[in-house]
């Protein structure tokens, strides 16, 4: 079920950004793969934290490092509960890059030998790439490539020849931030354990469009950031399998991830602070408890269903605009329109739609090698939120009219 008026009404009035214009228009924030925006409660939450008991945590003597330290651990109880995962998998990280290059700098150091392979796909992200690539030179492992259709889904027709006994990881997103393809990683993930390789799953664009659940997906690493899901920037998780995280090697060394210090050797701290060195974010946390339970209480699935509503209005729209090419024509998407137009440059109908206070973002989304898979350079991207309505889209479709005929002549 989409949300009532109403209901999108009030979404929107916790939302203080949204109400503004820019370039002398209504603003229609159109960039929420890029980044979301944040509740007043998200601001609020930390701006109390700042104002109130700002502490260092786990380490004060005194009454605000002791509520500091609780309300940073009670948000990670909070996180573990929404995607289903045991309290001790949690960590906290910079965002999925780090999330993603922690995993080949642990696992991958510690359990990559010459000749081993890495499984990514067409559709990768850049940080889930270039880890990979640094890792795999340094260990001399190979790097293979899962082919997509043309319309943007994963093609496992030879699946045996992408993973088998060499493969030692299979590493994939769940969306796809440049096509909006939910995919379905079931089969990345049975295929893999088959052959006992393990699954690291980016899930930037998941978070905030889909019900996670770590333990039915049966994953073994999953990372998420909380900037795209209603909560600040600079503060992100990787879930792990709890064996595996004891079994790896820390990454980063410093305060709090210890037990002992000798100058003869140190012993490592426990799950779930072996992997968090130094002081933390301790706003970001407290800030993305927040957003989660912002997230459970509007319903992430009630969300999900909006905005692929708002998807299929814009595509409607947009068919009539002759030359109108989208990429990423998945029957199974998150609410991600990407597109070119023919003799329009996708950077000019940027900025064309941000004088008219639309906000979009255009280029190659950080997906290089998906880009020259279509052979393009870029495309212009609209994606949604929760607070986004019906009549930002009609304002989309218009304002892509009129730039059209602007740059046609
Ligand atoms: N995509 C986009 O506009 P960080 O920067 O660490 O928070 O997230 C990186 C990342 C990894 N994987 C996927 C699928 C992503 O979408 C992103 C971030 C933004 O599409 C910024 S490039």
């Amino acid at each position: 079920m989409t949300f009532t008026r109403q209901e999108l009404q009030s979404l929107r009035n916790q939302f203080p950004v949204l109400h503004q214009q820019v370039n002398g228009r209504d603003l229609v924030y159109f960039d929420n793969a890029a980044t979301s925006q944040k509740p007043q409660r998200v601001i609020d939450c930390v701006n109390h934290y700042y104002s109130k008991y700002n502490s260092n945590i786990h380490r004060g003597a005194h009454s605000l490092a002791a509520k500091a330290t609780d309300a940073y651990e009670a948000s990670r109880q909070v996180i573990a509960d929404y995607i289903n995962a045991p309290y001790e998998t949690i960590n906290f990280v910079r965002g999925v890059t780090e999330g993603i290059n922690l995993v080949a700098n642990t696992w991958g150091e510690a359990n990559l030998q010459e000749g081993d392979e890495i499984l990514l796909t067409q559709m990768e992200h850049h940080a889930n790439i270039v880890p990979w690539q640094m890792i795999a030179e340094r260990k001399g492992a190979i790097i293979k490539v899962l082919p997509i259709s043309i319309d943007g889904e994963w093609d496992c027709s030879n699946l045996n020849e992408y993973i088998n006994s060499k493969t030692k990881i299979v590493a994939f997103n769940a969306v796809s931030n440049a096509l909006g393809t939910i995919n379905p990683i079931h089969l990345l993930v049975d295929a893999a354990h088959a052959v006992g390789a393990i699954t690291v799953v980016d899930g930037a664009q998941s978070a905030p469009h889909q019900t996670i659940d770590v333990d039915q997906w049966n994953v073994d690493f999953f990372t998420f950031g909380g900037h795209k899901m209603y909560g600040p920037t600079g503060i992100g998780i990787l879930y792990g399998k709890k064996e595996l995280l004891e079994n790896m090697p820390p990454w980063q060394g410093g305060g709090e991830m210890i037990r002992e210090v000798d100058f003869a050797g140190t012993t490592y701290n426990d799950l779930p602070f072996k992997f968090e060195a130094g002081t933390p974010n301790i706003a970001g946390v407290i800030g993305l408890g927040e957003a989660v339970r912002f997230l459970k209480e509007t319903d992430v699935s009630r969300i999900a269903t909006h905005e692929v509503h708002l998807l299929r209005l814009a595509e409607e729209g947009c068919q009539t605009i002759e030359g109108f090419e989208i990429y990423g024509k998945s029957t199974n998407k998150a609410g991600v329109l990407s597109f070119l137009i023919d003799g329009c440059h996708a950077y000019d109908l940027g900025v064309l739609l941000d004088k008219m206070g639309i906000a979009t973002r255009t280029g190659h989304h950080c997906c290089q090698p998906l880009m020259k898979y279509y052979g393009v350079e870029g495309t212009c991207r609209v994606s949604f939120a929760a607070y986004n309505t019906e009549e930002e889209v009609e304002a989309f479709i218009n304002g892509l009219k009129r730039a059209v005929q602007m740059l046609r002549g």
